[in-house]
């Protein structure tokens, strides 16, 4: 309406500058002299968010108005990060804002930083759900994100005696100027209880009596587009308590007593898993995953039936994505709300359902499959255990029909494992009830089918597919890289930024020695940018001349931090006996968190801690080569660390990495790729020719070939005698004197527990590589000329690809241009 439209066009009209001054009186309450920095960020989030405003109710009404088709994005993370800059860029107003703030002296970096994280996730799963969101508003896709706001983000971490130590995330101490609560949309999850059957003139219907309610509030955050109108939504829920406090307790006068009952319900939210293998069997985490499952559930059907009268059009208005094994129990809770609730038969609704699910696999660790134990499930959630069995007892007739006879089979694929125990096994769940089950690289597809699902490939031939992973260029490069970007855009306009194919249009400038140098001084300037933070973290002087060899992404034994590890100790010890051939300098970099239960994990970040210390106080040394941890590895910290390497370590045991996204971010922002061929790392060699990349190690057939000969560490440990050396420096305690013991673990899986990653079985040929990288790193014009050629050849790898894919094969869902 027209007044609506005014007070629009003025919001939207407001100079940047004088909204900035109306937000710091009117909503801050305070005057230019007393502004804290805080203040200032604060003041500018109100101005960016003012811009958001008005698209994200528009986009919105649109969307009801046209009653399209959505996609809802399940999942349990959201790694988003900061939002102000990532805002601003999106809408277009960055520049305008920058230039705001400088007139009444603030700067637009130095304030961004008092914004803390969005860290409700944990690594690659958590980032990638973050970079879809993002893709899918700039590609108008109608889709909403569901997650949980959880009040407590993954850990920050501390080093202290270089060991990592936990510490809260309270990321919501102050204000968060992103997200409005809509206690409109609140909705009840149940839990516990029992399950009545009661036979009616229509059947048997069953009533789940006797449960505890939790209340689910919703808190919208906008996801604006870049270079589009839309402003997608991404609700996540709080978990808050039906009652605040106990009357009777609290008239006998036992307060405590009182609100003993609201801190049961609210804890459901309170904080992010750390994805410990410790975590399966805590009843609490899944009590979040059907928490946050059912109030979305709810919230889709609710929209579907204020707009629709024929359950028969739900899958052409609905699509839901499964992210991960995480809230897959939506399946069964599609089917509870749409039998019990609105009273559908089951055989129409169970149709309904595997046509609006898919499942996206995340993982082949074994370990990190999801199962309960029918016990736990029985007892929070009965009538959805009750689900299981039905879906299950039919899927099982369905199997036998088609392979009569095979038990085996039968047993292998069953939703419930009853082979230690009885379990509900969460994966067979999800591909039972999806219509399409995906993998995130082609390499790590093609395994899903030939290993951990074969069975289920069988059973449902053309089931499985692949949707190669991607990253958003906004915040991985415009964002994190503004000198990378303005040269691009001087040389081949901006469309880039929105079509990332248009990026190949750089390649031509790889032959060119003056964009040569040109990439070189972003490249310097990135690096020193970088060298700043680190002195301003641990204290470390680095040279931006070194190279930077960078490895970042979660401390794992098959990510293998112990083998750069191991190439690190033996150039210390080629330099310290003159056998280095060539003089390259090299600051070697590690960033990530291990999760607070894997003991290793930590020894291995100790180990890192202790190796720079030796390495950086040997003046034989340290001006060859240095080692940095760069404690509290989060989304602000890698949008600094990956402008700033040169080398991007992707060297993960083949066959044990989905995908990796890390490895697109480095090579988007000119980094040279030492892989193995595991994970994306394939394409990306695809994409980039052989002849741009250090290829090195054992193949995914040749692990599973070594591994069936009978695989022996120690044949390694006595031919080569540089790794024998490295191998018994840490174990004779070398790099920790005062405990020459501490890293026996660490010899013990390498050696007597049959080095499961094959650490010692790729040394010498992850030695050799990086050799190479040393050599070619001294002819600068080579290398940048491979690093420019990185850059033209990563259109692959945007997030906008990946979810065209997800969009016109998946979901099948057109975009909805405001
Ligand atoms: O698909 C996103 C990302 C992949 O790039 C990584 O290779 C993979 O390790 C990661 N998985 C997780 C959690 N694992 N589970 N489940 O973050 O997903």
């Amino acid at each position: 309406d027209t007044s609506q439209a005014v007070e629009e066009f003025l919001l939207e009209q407001l100079p940047i500058p004088q909204a900035l001054r109306n937000h710091l009186t009117f909503s801050i309450g305070k005057s230019n002299s007393w502004a804290t920095t805080r203040d200032w960020y604060q003041t500018a989030a109100f101005t960016v968010r003012d811009h958001l405003m008005s698209r994200w109710v528009n986009t919105r009404d649109a969307y009801r108005d046209a009653n399209t088709k959505r996609v809802y994005y399940l999942s349990l993370e959201f790694l988003i990060g900061r939002m102000l800059s990532n805002a601003a860029l999106n809408l277009g107003i960055a520049p305008e804002l920058s230039d705001g703030l400088q007139q009444i002296g603030q700067k637009l970096e130095g304030i961004a930083e008092l914004e803390p994280d969005a860290a409700l996730g944990n690594g690659g799963l958590g980032r990638l759900a973050a970079c879809f969101v993002d893709s899918m508003a700039t590609m108008d896709i109608p889709a909403t994100g569901y997650g949980i706001r959880y009040d407590y983000g993954m850990f920050r971490q501390t080093i202290e005696h270089g060991q990592q130590k936990e510490n809260p995330d309270n990321w919501l101490r102050y204000q968060n100027i992103w997200e409005v609560q809509r206690p409109e949309h609140t909705c009840e999850v149940k839990f516990y209880g029992r399950v009545l059957h009661v036979h009616t003139e229509h059947g048997i219907e069953h009533h789940w009596v006797d449960h505890e309610t939790v209340v689910a509030m919703p808190y919208d955050v906008p996801v604006p587009g870049y270079g589009t109108q839309t402003v997608n939504n991404l609700r996540l829920w709080s978990a808050k308590a039906t009652n605040e406090f106990d009357l009777a307790h609290f008239n006998e006068g036992n307060y405590e007593k009182s609100v003993e009952g609201r801190h049961g319900a609210e804890t459901i939210s309170q904080v992010l898993y750390p994805n410990d293998t410790s975590e399966s069997g805590k009843a609490l985490r899944l009590k979040q995953q059907y928490f946050f499952v059912s109030a979305s559930t709810q919230d889709i059907l609710h929209r579907f039936t204020n707009y629709n009268a024929d359950w028969d059009t739900l899958p052409e208005k609905v699509a839901i994505q499964l992210n991960d094994t995480h809230p897959s129990i939506a399946v069964a809770e599609m089917m509870h709300q749409l039998v019990d609730h609105y009273h559908l038969q089951w055989d129409r609704a169970w149709k309904l359902v595997t046509k609006m699910f898919a499942y996206t696999n995340h993982t082949l660790m074994p370990e990190a499959l999801e199962t309960w134990s029918v016990e736990l499930f029985a007892q929070l959630l009965p009538r959805h255990l009750d689900i299981i069995y039905e879906i299950n007892h039919q899927f099982l007739q369905m199997v036998n029909q088609h392979f009569p006879g095979d038990t085996g089979l039968l047993q292998r694929v069953s939703i419930i494992d009853e082979t230690h125990g009885r379990r509900v096994r969460m994966a067979h769940l999800a591909i039972v009830g999806s219509h399409t089950v995906n993998g995130v690289a082609e390499l790590h597809s093609e395994l899903l089918k030939a290993t951990l699902f074969a069975d289920f490939n069988k059973i449902y031939p053309g089931k499985f597919t692949n949707v190669t992973n991607g990253i958003t260029p906004r915040r991985w490069l415009n964002q994190a890289n503004p000198l990378l970007t303005e040269l691009l855009t001087k040389h081949i306009g901006t469309g880039f930024q929105k079509d990332l194919s248009l990026i190949k249009k750089i390649e031509p400038f790889a032959d060119n020695a003056a964009f040569r140098k040109a990439f070189r001084e972003v490249k310097k300037a990135n690096k020193q940018r970088l060298a700043d933070k680190i002195m301003q973290k641990t204290g470390i002087a680095i040279d931006a001349d070194a190279l930077f060899d960078v490895q970042i992404k979660r401390i794992h034994e098959y990510k293998r931090q112990l083998l750069n590890v191991l190439h690190v100790i033996t150039l210390y010890n080629r330099i310290r006996t003159g056998q280095v051939s060539v003089h390259t300098p090299r600051v070697v970099i590690f960033a990530g968190k291990a999760a607070p239960g894997y003991w290793l994990a930590k020894q291995i970040i100790r180990l890192i801690n202790d190796v720079a210390s030796m390495i950086n106080h040997d003046p034989a040394v340290n001006h060859q080569l240095k080692v940095v941890f760069y404690p509290n590895y989060e989304v602000s910290a890698a949008e600094i660390l990956f402008p700033g390497a040169d080398l991007s370590e992707q060297i993960s045991t083949a066959g044990t990495e989905a995908s990796g996204t890390g490895n697109m971010k480095m090579a988007l922002n000119g980094a040279l790729t030492i892989g193995t061929l595991d994970g994306a790392n394939v394409e990306i060699k695809e994409e980039v020719g052989d002849e741009n990349i250090f290829i090195f190690g054992l193949t995914t057939p040749e692990v599973a070939k070594l591994k069936a000969e009978g695989y022996n560490p120690w044949d390694y440990y006595h031919s080569n005698p540089e790794l024998k050396q490295v191998i018994d420096m840490i174990g004779s305690g070398f790099f920790s004197v005062e405990e020459p013991a501490r890293y026996q673990a660490i010899v013990d899986t390498l050696l007597h527990k049959g080095d499961q990653y094959l650490l010692l079985a790729d040394y010498a040929a992850y030695i050799t590589a990086q050799d190479k990288v040393a050599a070619l790193y001294q002819d600068q014009e080579a290398w940048s000329r491979m690093a420019i050629l990185n850059v033209a050849r990563m259109a692959k790898f945007s997030s906008d690809r990946t979810i065209a894919d997800y969009a016109a094969r998946i979901w099948q869902v057109s975009p909805f241009k405001l």
